[in-house]
């Protein structure tokens, strides 16, 4: 079988950050717009734990379709629920127009799965962009901010670069889901609640934003509305000398979700509460689900490669300021110091209806946590409790070890993937699941990516196969984001969205890339062939 190289990853990593993608965000490649921390929905009709479970294909199934992104863009795909509530989830993809410097979301719609090469153009073309004005604020993030006004329509939350007089259109960005698609090319101020973080408010300083992790936290305080946070952070005016010691502080307001819209009158200042830390520009929230089981979803805050907090959700809403440290537990591990983040969702891994819980030990080890009442008490993380391990030598902290890939086989409890870089002639990337089990897992785990790999013809490594009209060829594409898409097509299933980009030439000065691709990877309910629960 073919080894992976530690050694090429990191130039991997450079040239796609050169390209301006995100791949190495906040978090890592996998999953980090929204669909990995997001509470997994279980599919209709599926029952949780006892009914029948599916193990499976370890690798990633060919693209059933592609989308072509614009040359020399990264694009970040975002899975964002159900926006016009047909049944169908629905996805957007950042895009950015070079020659009239305009930023966009293409917002798509899902629907049966097209067949035909018609069909899928005919979905390349359809859906809405949502544009901002020339030259303005960067998009940051996309990703589902859940159901914020209670009305059974997903919402889509759009932040770019804060304060709107460095660059026009600065903020955040919630569409609200309904029943009325949009269609076409559109100003995204003219269908979206405009939120402002007003630089009078904050000073040139306090214009920082720091995050494109997923800002929907899911449902924290169970009054059937989804909350999220929008973040920015100020640093010292060095230009004052009674400032040039201060640190550098993150704000983070807190929105509950309310039934009554918010307007594009409703700046950042607007929120019910502002959760404050010492922080630098990594601060990022972690929607973690509900892994207490107490029906309000729970997520972690705080600095990559620092200190997290555990934010349990809490009917007791927070108000005003709060200072993280004085209001909630850091993250620690019982025995020693573990690696930060120290956590991520995991999704339901065993479809018992409760939240389960990825905790790292090290870059190359992490533990799965069944979610249960008093996890994470006091923000102590117990390795010994854990009940399953996996590990992987070779990753590195911008490819963490597992990512919820939704419910991949519809049987009602989620799956998980992991993304690889590898290295045989070219990059390329590989992505296996692991099976969600109602059984659960325990112990030590295999991660079935070298056993499948090995098993390939030829030992080659994974990289996309796409299949044209029965014609299968491998290109040298490398994936470079795998995220569950929630189930585009409707058929119990979810589903996968990955993005691609074509290899071009590598040599020791980098390597160069072709247009962006977005590929969708049907999940397949019912499994494949039912196998042996491990
Ligand atoms: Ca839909
Ligand atoms: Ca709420
Ligand atoms: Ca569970
Ligand atoms: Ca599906």
């Amino acid at each position: 079988m073919q080894h992976r190289i530690r050694a090429l990853r990191a130039p991997a990593l450079t040239s796609l950050l050169a390209l301006g993608v995100s791949a190495c965000s906040s978090e890592y490649p996998v999953g980090n717009l929204g669909g990995q921390s997001q509470p997994v929905e279980l599919a209709p009709g599926t029952g949780p734990a006892g009914s029948a479970d599916f193990q499976l294909d370890p690798l990633l199934s060919p693209a059933d379709v592609s989308l072509e992104g614009r040359a020399g863009n990264g694009v970040n795909p975002a899975g964002v629920g159900d926006i016009d509530g047909d049944g169908y989830a629905d996805f957007a993809v950042t895009g950015f127009d070079e020659a009239l410097l305009i930023a966009y979301v293409h917002l798509r719609y899902g629907g049966p799965a097209p067949l035909e090469p018609e069909d899928q153009f005919a979905l390349a073309e359809s859906g809405a962009r949502l544009a901002l004005r020339e030259n303005s604020a960067p998009i940051q993030s996309i990703g589902r901010a859940g159901d914020v006004n209670g009305d059974g329509f997903a919402d889509l939350l759009v932040t770019t670069v804060v304060c709107d007089n460095l660059m026009p259109d600065g903020g955040a960005y919630l569409v609200y889901g309904g029943p009325d698609r949009l269609e076409g090319t559109m100003r995204i101020g003219d269908v979206a609640a405009h939120l402002k973080l007003p630089v009078e408010g904050v000073g040139l300083e306090g214009c920082g934003t720091l995050t494109n992790a997923p800002l929907g936290l899911g449902d924290i305080d169970a009054d059937g509305f989804d909350d999220f946070m929008l973040i920015h952070y100020r640093s010292p005016d060095y230009a004052d000398p009674a400032q040039i010691d201060d640190p550098v502080r993150t704000y983070g307001h807190l929105f509950y979700g309310r039934e009554e819209a918010l307007t594009s009158d409703v700046t950042w200042f607007d929120a019910d509460a502002t959760i404050t830390a010492e922080a630098d520009s990594s601060f990022e929230p972690r929607p973690l689900g509900d892994v207490t089981g107490d029906g309000r979803a729970d997520f972690a805050l705080g600095v990559q490669l620092s200190s997290y907090y555990w934010v349990p959700g809490s009917a007791e809403r927070l108000s005003g300021e709060v200072a993280a440290s004085a209001a909630f537990a850091t993250l620690h591990c019982a025995d020693e110091d573990c690696v930060a983040p120290p956590v991520a969702a995991a999704g339901d891994v065993d479809g018992d209806g409760i939240d389960d819980l990825l905790a790292y030990e090290t870059f190359t080890r992490a533990h799965l946590f069944y979610g249960a009442p008093g996890l994470l008490d006091g923000g102590v993380i117990d390795f010994e409790a854990a009940a399953a391990s996996f590990s992987d030598d070779l990753a590195s902290p911008t490819e963490r070890l597992l990512a919820p890939a939704g419910d991949r086989d519809g049987d009602g409890d989620t799956d998980l993937l992991s993304l690889f870089y590898s290295d045989a002639d070219f990059l390329r990337s590989d992505v296996a699941f692991v099976s969600g089990a109602g059984t659960r897992l325990a112990g030590a785990q295999p991660l079935p990516i070298q056993d499948a790999i090995a098993a390939r013809p030829g030992g080659l490594p994974f990289s996309l196969v796409i299949e044209h009209q029965n014609h299968t060829f491998e290109q040298d594409r490398i994936v470079f984001s795998a995220t569950d898409a929630g189930d585009l097509n409707g058929d119990g299933a979810d589903d996968l969205l990955t993005t691609s980009m074509y290899l071009l030439g590598a040599d020791e000065t980098g390597r160069s890339f072709g247009a962006p691709q977005t590929h969708i990877h049907y999940g397949t309910p019912g499994g494949g062939a039912p196998a042996p629960v491990r």
